[in-house]
């Protein structure tokens, strides 16, 4: 069949909501897009490990303790499922890797910005993994079929982090003068790099026609970007805090609120590895890499006894 053929059966496909696996013919342009957007995802779990990591051996009890380090565990897992979901495509594990330690891959913008006080890891919880979930709620319904079922959970367990955070909000808000000033010290230094997690304006935005077109992204950056400041005014307000935002205001006549303008150029120069911490967050991805080796050395010689271990019995048995 004649490639101009499979791409239209490929596209009746996703016209009709079916999903693409992975011995599926896929358009290589639909393959690569996944590949970069689902190791992006999964750099970003990983590395987003590491401003929250910070701030577990200095969590203020036990609770707060236990609570952040199954999420930071989540947040492994959910490297390990993308990872995989990514290895479905024909990418290598080991390449992914690679590109991270290298700085050539890009991972989310947010993971560049340091946690100064324990309140930052409210207002992540609170406004980086909800503004996760805006996004990955819509990922369940990505076309390709393992990326949208590793997101179902991705997603369950995200829901948990978002209710850690808000908590950690909640209870300082509620608290001293000195608590409240870094909640809100918080929330004006995370909301607008958490703004600029959905990517640039969809006029800006590369990928955006195509992957909706494939039905990889089902909403556009603005509409979630939208969805998210909606969504999170009323939990200011029942938090009592004020988003830095002189703009934002209730626009009756769009339903939806109106905002101030992003710093485009703040979010390129982070992007690009110019953020308060990029250098910091690949040198610890680097030694982790280096040190771990000899984990990653001694999980394969165990792999492969126990493989030839089962070779030797079956020919045992035959
Ligand atoms: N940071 O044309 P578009 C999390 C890149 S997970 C860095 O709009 P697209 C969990 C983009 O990749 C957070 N780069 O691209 C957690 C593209 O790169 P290229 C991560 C960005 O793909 C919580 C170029 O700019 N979530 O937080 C960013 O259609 C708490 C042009 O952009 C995902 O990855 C950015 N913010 O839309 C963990 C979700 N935005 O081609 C720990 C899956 C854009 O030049 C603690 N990804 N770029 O190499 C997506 O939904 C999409 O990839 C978007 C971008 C929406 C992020």
């Amino acid at each position: 069949m004649i490639e101009k053929d499979l791409n239209q059966i490929f596209q009746t496909r996703i016209d009709a909501d079916e999903k693409i696996e992975a011995r599926d013919w896929m358009p290589e342009k639909y393959r690569q897009t996944l590949i970069r957007q689902i190791s992006q995802h999964a750099h970003s779990e990983v590395v987003g490990m590491l401003p929250e990591g910070n701030w577990i051996t200095r969590a203020p009890s036990l609770r707060r303790k236990v609570a952040l380090l199954a999420k930071v565990q989540d947040e492994a897992g959910h490297g390990l499922y993308l990872y995989s979901a990514a290895e479905t495509l024909g990418a290598k594990r080991s390449d992914l890797l690679q590109q991270l330690i290298d700085g050539t891959a890009k991972y989310s913008s947010i993971f560049n910005y340091p946690t100064l006080t324990w309140a930052d890891i409210g207002a992540i919880g609170w406004l980086v993994d909800g503004a996760a979930i805006m996004n990955q709620v819509m990922l369940c319904r990505t076309s390709y079929g393992p990326y949208a079922r590793a997101m179902v959970r991705i997603c369950k367990e995200e829901s948990f982090h978002q209710r850690q955070g808000y908590e950690i909000m909640i209870a300082l808000s509620q608290g001293s003068e000195e608590q409240k000033a870094m909640a809100q010290d918080a929330l004006n230094r995370w909301w607008w790099p958490s703004l600029m997690m959905f990517g640039p304006n969809d006029d800006e935005s590369k990928h955006t026609a195509q992957s909706m077109a494939w039905r990889i992204k089902r909403k556009t950056n603005d509409e979630l970007r939208q969805a998210f400041v909606d969504a999170s005014v009323p939990q200011a307000e029942y938090l009592g805090l004020t988003i830095p935002d002189e703009y934002l205001k209730w626009n009756e006549e769009r339903g939806h609120y109106d905002f101030g303008p992003i710093d485009w150029d703040e979010f390129w120069q982070v992007v690009k590895g110019y953020g308060p911490c990029n250098a910091e967050r690949i040198a610890a991805r680097r030694k982790s890499q280096e040190e771990g080796k000899w984990v990653q050395e001694a999980a394969m010689a165990y792999a492969r006894k126990r493989k030839q271990r089962s070779q030797d019995q079956k020919t045992k048995v035959a």
